[in-house]
Order: C-alpha cells, then sequence, then structure tokens
C-alpha cells in the first residue's frame, strides 16, 4: 500500500517537530517547509531525531513560488498549515510582518492548496487568541464565542481562520480549523512563558542566576501539553466532515500560579526571585483563557495524556537535565 503523504509548513516549530514525529508513528512519508535562518543548526534542532526519516525544503509564507513549487513536488494528501510568526508581544513590535507570514501567508498557503492540490485535506493553525477577552456564562470559549482579539497576532489569526471556512464553503474543499489553546513542552521557545519560568527557576536552583523578570501574572491561560495536541490535529482530517475544534483541557491557571507550582517543585519561594519588568507587559493583554473542548471529546475522545503538573515536571527535568550535561551534548 502507498504511504500517505503529509506536507507541514511550520515544521521545524515546537509543534511542527511533535507532528511530525507523530505522523511518522503512523506511517505517512512526511515533508516539511523551513525557513531559512543564518545559523543553520537552528532551522533543524528541533528535528534531530527524526531528519534523515522526512525531507523538507526551503519556502516562505510570504512567497507563494515557492509554496506553489513544493505543492506541486510533493503532491500531498494532508497539508499541516502551522506556520507563523507565533509571539503574541512580538507581534507589537513587527506588526506588518507578523500580518505578512500570518494573515496574507495563510492566504498563500489556502491559494496554492485551492491550484494545486484541492483533493488534499488542509488542516489550518488558528488560535485562542482569536477571543481576546471574550468568555461564555460560564468562564469559558467554545467554537461560538464571540472573536474579539487583542493582539494584531490576535487579528491575523481571525483572518486565517475566516478566510479557511470562506475557501471550505466557497471550494467545497476540505479544511479544518484547531482552536489550540496554549501547548507547551520542553521544546517551547524559552521566551514564552511557560519555558522562560522553567529555565529561570532551574538556573536560580543552580546559582547561575539569581532573578526572574516577568509581566503580566495575572493573566490565566489553559495549558496543555503540544505532543497531545498535534494528535488531534490529525485526528480532524480523518472525520468524515471538515470542521472547526477548539483544544484544549479545559483547566486555567494565573502565571502566578505557574511560578508557584515550579518553584515550590525546587523548593524555593518564587516571591523571591520574581520581579516584574514593564517591557513584558503588552499594550492590551488576553487576561483569561479556558478551553470547553466538549466538541472535541464527543468526536474524537478526547483525553490528554500530560496534565499541567505532569507537563511541567518534564520541563523542569529537562532544564535540570541539560543543565548538567556538558556543552555540545
Ligand atoms: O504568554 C504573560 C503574557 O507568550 C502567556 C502562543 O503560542 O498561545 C501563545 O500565546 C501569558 C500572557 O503565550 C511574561 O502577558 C507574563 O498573558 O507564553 P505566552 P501567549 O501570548 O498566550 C497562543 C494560543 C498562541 O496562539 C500563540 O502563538 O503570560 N506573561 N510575563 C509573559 N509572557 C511572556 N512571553 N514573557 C513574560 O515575561
Amino acid at each position: 500500500m502507498t504511504k500517505r503523504r503529509c506536507l507541514i509548513s511550520g515544521i521545524s516549530g515546537q509543534s511542527g517537530s511533535f507532528l511530525a514525529e507523530y505522523l511518522l508513528s503512523l506511517d505517512y512519508e512526511v515533508f516539511g517547509i523551513i525557513r531559512r535562518h543564518s545559523v543553520s543548526e537552528n532551522q533543524n534542532s528541533r528535528l534531530r531525531q527524526v531528519q534523515d526519516k522526512m525531507k523538507t525544503f526551503y519556502g516562505d509564507t510570504t512567497d507563494p513560488y515557492s509554496l506553489a513549487k513544493i505543492v506541486r513536488d510533493v503532491k500531498p494528501d494532508e497539508i499541516y498549515h502551522l506556520a507563523a510568526q507565533s509571539h503574541v508581544r512580538v507581534g507589537f513590535d513587527i506588526p506588518a510582518y507578523t500580518a505578512q507570514a500570518n494573515a496574507l501567508g495563510t492566504l498563500n498557503m489556502l491559494e496554492v492548496y485551492k491550484e494545486e492540490a484541492p483533493g488534499a485535506k488542509f488542516y489550518n493553525a488558528a488560535s485562542s487568541e482569536m477571543f481576546g477577552n471574550s468568555v461564555e456564562a460560564d468562564g469559558s470559549q467554545n467554537e461560538n464565542t464571540l472573536m474579539n482579539p487583542v493582539s494584531v497576532y490576535g487579528c491575523t489569526k481571525v483572518f486565517g481562520y475566516n478566510l479557511a471556512r470562506h475557501f471550505r464553503r466557497a471550494y467545497g474543499l476540505f479544511i479544518c480549523n484547531g482552536i489550540l489553546f496554549n501547548h507547551e513542552s520542553p521544546r517551547r521557545g524559552s521566551n514564552f512563558v511557560t519555558n522562560k519560568v522553567v529555565k529561570a527557576a532551574v538556573d536560580i536552583k543552580m546559582g547561575k542566576t539569581n532573578m526572574l523578570y516577568l509581566g503580566n501574572l495575572d493573566a490565566a491561560r489553559d495549558w496543555g501539553h503540544a505532543a497531545d495536541y498535534v494528535k488531534m490535529m490529525n485526528k480532524m482530517l480523518q472525520h468524515n466532515v471538515p470542521d472547526d475544534y477548539v483544544v484544549a483541557t479545559g483547566i486555567s491557571h494565573t502565571v502566578r500560579d505557574l511560578c508557584e507550582y515550579v518553584f515550590s517543585a525546587l523548593e524555593m519561594d518564587w516571591r523571591d526571585y520574581v520581579r516584574l519588568d514593564e517591557k513584558y507587559l503588552r499594550a492590551e493583554d488576553l487576561e483569561f483563557l479556558r478551553g470547553d473542548p466538549t466538541k472535541l471529546k464527543t468526536t474524537f475522545g478526547w483525553e490528554p495524556e500530560y496534565t499541567f503538573e505532569s507537563m511541567l515536571d518534564e520541563m523542569i527535568e529537562y532544564w535540570l537535565v541539560k543543565h548538567y550535561m556538558p556543552e555540545g551534548e
């Protein structure tokens, strides 16, 4: 039997790398799009274990010629569009690039898909950042919650989400939006708050530094593990009808709770080490996220393996082990 062929944009990112591993384990032929980076090692650092089992191409969502050539060459059965400028606060500093990469980038991916591989299925990475500060009466967000973004990044994701729905209706294409809430792991960039806190707490424990500077401690997020979430991306494309789904744990914690858990696990009091630095505050912040994954549970029996605590334990372990590893390993 011929293997199913999948193409992943953003394969070198946290979710892209977990998705590549998962799809290889399901016996897919995996192809990925990689953006050129001046330090070539950084392009593939998350893909080391699987690099020789898949094929990657240089491409960029802002360059439709590159996308068209890749899609023509690969002839994918499934396309997972994950590539984005994914840092919400950085989006305030580089708004035009964020809009080009995320909003126009998704338009480019969808157009190329429609023209070159319309028989394939398409997963679009939407985001809980699209909701902004909208909540349902019970305080959660679901697929029908009003989208009222409070960041450039959130606005770009609403554009991509709406475009994906429009292409699905207008051209009868098999397109799903995964509305993913925050998803983390040891592979998370260390400028996102979970890995930033864990890495700094371990450094403090080891005497390498003595302070951690953060922004809004009151913000609440629904944090899950990226390895759990990528499985749902694949599930959506195997369903008989294309649809949109919230992917979340249904449990919310504040940044303060996060600090409390991580520092306590390392037998420290976070209040002795965490200070405010206003540069990490956002022009407008999304205050509260708690996803309602009922639709995902009902359709796919969603049951994540990791809890908030077991995910953070794994991240703490990762940084502790890394601390003891000689350079170069
Ligand atoms: O911030 C607060 C910050 O940068 C979480 C992306 O994957 O999830 C992610 O976006 C919260 C915010 O993630 C610091 O103000 C406090 O309220 O880890 P984050 P994010 O902005 O929620 C969504 C679903 C995506 O789609 C995005 O691509 O933590 N916070 N102090 C801080 N955040 C950071 N980064 N650094 C701080 O020092």
